[in-house]
């Protein structure tokens, strides 16, 4: 039997590295989108690095879309890139909207060209809910979004739906909610705390600095995250699906299980810092994923203490063996 094939923007980002695994288990023959760049970035993915299909391509850049679903002939299309980090949005408005927002528009319009009938996945958010309209949020709840990337997501996740109603494309949309690993980028707060309290058990940093404590969100794991995207595509008719734990923490709380698991007190070494508060903050974001539960029988399977443990002991294994690792985004 030939292989399913599966292309994956954005692969050397966390969950593409991930779901890259993931299908590779399964049997899929994998390829992926990257971009040029004059250092290559491909830490996540060295080491499945030989058994992907790397094809060059930005979502900027038609042509380049085109070319790649061509030469990959895709079952699946997973569209992950995208400009990840809200916070970088509000300095970059333009360029999130092409990326996150408009981006979606030419790999769906390179679709309807080389390959209508494969399915496709995009990386919708609970960024959308912003302002939250209701509590939980569920697939029918409204978007009030609050920064420009959540902005650019909505246009994402509508564009998404519209192919699907205008061009019968197979075009699902997983809205989903905060999810963090080993992996996860050094900007993101999870991360950020996990890396400090390594740092710091260490005496390799004295001092971490945060801006809004009290935000709460819906954190799960990565893996357990890529497992619902593919769920998704296995199904007949695409739809949307919220992907969510359905608890919330704060930022206060994954500061406090970061700094027990390394057996180091708070006092002293955490600051608050008002350049990190945001324009527009999301205070609260709680998702359910009843609907992904039911058709998809898709659960959660790392519970929030557990990630944040684990984050800090894969950061403490990584300083361990080399106390320079990033030490440039050690600040
Ligand atoms: P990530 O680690 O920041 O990875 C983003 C990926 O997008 C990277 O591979 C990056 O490539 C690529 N990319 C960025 N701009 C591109 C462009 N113009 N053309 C081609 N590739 C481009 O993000 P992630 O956490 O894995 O998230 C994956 C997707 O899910 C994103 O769309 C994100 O917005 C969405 N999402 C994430 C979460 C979450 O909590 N993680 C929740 C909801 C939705 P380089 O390596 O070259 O930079
Ligand atoms: O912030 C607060 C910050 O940057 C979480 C992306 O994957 O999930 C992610 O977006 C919260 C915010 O993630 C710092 O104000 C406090 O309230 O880790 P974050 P995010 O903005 O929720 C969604 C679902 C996505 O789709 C995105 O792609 O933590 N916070 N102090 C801080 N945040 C950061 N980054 N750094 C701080 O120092």
């Amino acid at each position: 039997m030939t292989a399913r094939r599966a292309l994956i923007t954005g692969i050397t980002g966390q969950d593409g590295s991930y779901l890259a695994e993931f299908l590779l288990d399964r049997g899929y023959q994998v390829h992926g989108m990257v971009r040029r760049s004059s250092t290559e970035k491909f830490e996540r993915i060295e080491q499945i690095r030989d058994r992907l299909e790397l094809h060059q391509g930005d979502l900027l850049d038609q042509r380049s879309l085109v070319d790649t679903l061509r030469a990959s002939r895709p079952d699946e299309i997973y569209n992950l890139a995208a400009m990840s980090y809200v916070a970088a949005s509000w300095v970059q408005p333009t360029l999130t909207a092409e990326f996150s927002g408009i981006g979606v528009t030419r790999l769906l319009e390179a679709m309807r060209e080389a390959c209508p009938e494969a399915r496709f996945y995009q990386a919708s958010s609970s960024e959308m809910f912003g302002k939250v309209r209701e509590v939980p949020q569920t697939e029918l709840t409204p978007f009030y979004p609050r920064s420009p990337y959540g902005v650019a997501k909505a246009y994402g996740h509508f564009i998404t739906v519209n192919y699907r109603e205008s061009y019968g494309l197979h075009a699902t949309s997983g809205i989903l909610f905060n999810h963090e690993s080993p992996r996860r980028g050094l900007e993101f707060v999870t991360r950020k705390i996990t890396w400090h309290a390594a740092a710091i058990k260490l005496g390799l940093q004295t001092k971490l600095k945060l801006g809004n404590l009290d935000a709460e969100r819906d954190w799960g794991f990565a893996g357990d995250y890529v497992r619902a995207m593919w769920l998704m595509l296995q199904e007949d008719q695409a739809d949307d699906f919220v992907i969510a734990t359905g608890s919330a923490h704060s930022v206060r709380e994954c500061l406090q299980i970061a700094f027990d698991q390394v057996g180091v007190s708070l006092d002293g070494h955490v600051e608050t810092d008002p350049g990190l508060l945001r324009p527009a903050e999301v205070e609260q974001l709680i998702g359910d994923a009843g609907k992904a539960k039911r058709m998809l029988g898709w659960e959660p399977e790392v519970s929030f203490e557990e990630l944040i443990r684990m984050m800090v002991d894969a950061d403490l294994a990584l300083l361990s063996r080399d106390p320079g690792a990033r030490r440039a985004y050690g600040r």
